[in-house]
């Protein structure tokens, strides 16, 4: 993994709101985390056709958003070799370091595989949807096959992390829906960020930002992981909280919970 950093990088990702770090993974790598997340994939949905961590998976097939991608959560918990990928330190301190934050832990891993003729994914922010509110939240995207402007590459608004708020905008069946609340952004051009195989693209949690729809017969597979600086705070929403803990948090408090949200480094 291509960990280190370039002070350049560093302020393209702070100007920009978002980063692409070319042969991210060795192709070694690569094929340990296509292998890694197909097979996670496989045992959750495999354990449950209603378990809370698929997103869309197989309860209306034929809804808009079923056909965006097959979205599973949280495969860290149930497949350890997921779990080594995810709880890397290194990578904690590569997104902690483009943060500019002293800790990271996962908020949720997820993977994303775009189907073949798979719908576009509206454009969005992702922190709004979450239990706490940060302007340092982040995601990382790591492209697991070669994602390009024909099988639905990301595309992102520059510079809009640091305009948004963090109330949601959902992601519509529309892809404009944005633009309801956020007319200004309207004539702006969104740019593609087309990433082979192996790369990784890494965002801030308020950019504006959606995917193309995938135009090819093969699928579009990334496996992403959402990330909260260390010392965040319970905003009231439960998001991805399990029930039993989210009735047990106040607004204001600490999400520390090592079994829920990983510390995976601290400076
Ligand atoms: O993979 C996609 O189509 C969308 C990804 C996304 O919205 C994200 O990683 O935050
Ligand atoms: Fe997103």
């Amino acid at each position: 993994m291509k960990t280190e950093l370039t002070p350049e990088q560093i302020q393209t990702y702070r100007d920009q709101g978002y980063l692409i770090i070319a042969d991210f993974l060795t192709p070694q790598e690569l094929e340990h985390w296509r292998t890694t997340t197909e097979d996670a994939i496989r045992l959750r949905l495999a354990a449950s056709a209603t378990d809370a961590n698929i997103m869309n998976n197989q309860r209306d097939p034929d809804a808009f958003y079923a056909q965006v991608f097959t979205q599973c959560l949280r495969l860290a918990d149930i497949h350890p070799e997921m779990a080594e990928l995810m709880f890397d330190e290194d990578l904690g301190r590569l997104v902690g370091t483009l943060a500019g934050v002293d800790g990271i832990r996962i908020w949720h891993d997820q993977a994303l595989f775009k189907k073949p003729y798979g719908n576009f994914t509206g454009f969005h922010m992702d922190n709004p949807f979450w239990s706490f509110h940060s302007p340092d939240a982040l995601s990382i995207w790591i492209a697991l096959d070669d994602a390009t402007v024909e099988n639905g590459c990301l595309y992102y608004f520059p510079g809009t992390h640091k305009e948004a708020t963090f109330e949601s905008v959902g992601i519509e069946h529309n892809l404009g829906s944005i633009f309801k609340q956020y007319p200004q952004w309207r004539e702006r051009p969104a740019v593609a960020a087309p990433a082979k195989a192996g790369s990784a693209v890494i965002h801030n949690g308020l950019i504006a930002h959606g995917a193309g729809a995938n135009m090819t017969n093969k699928p579009r597979r990334a496996m992403t992981c959402a990330y909260m600086p260390d010392g965040s705070t319970f905003n009231g929403q439960q998001n991805i909280l399990p029930d039993a803990y989210f009735k047990s948090l106040k607004i204001g408090d600490v999400l520390n919970n090592n079994e829920q949200n990983r510390l995976i480094w601290h400076k």
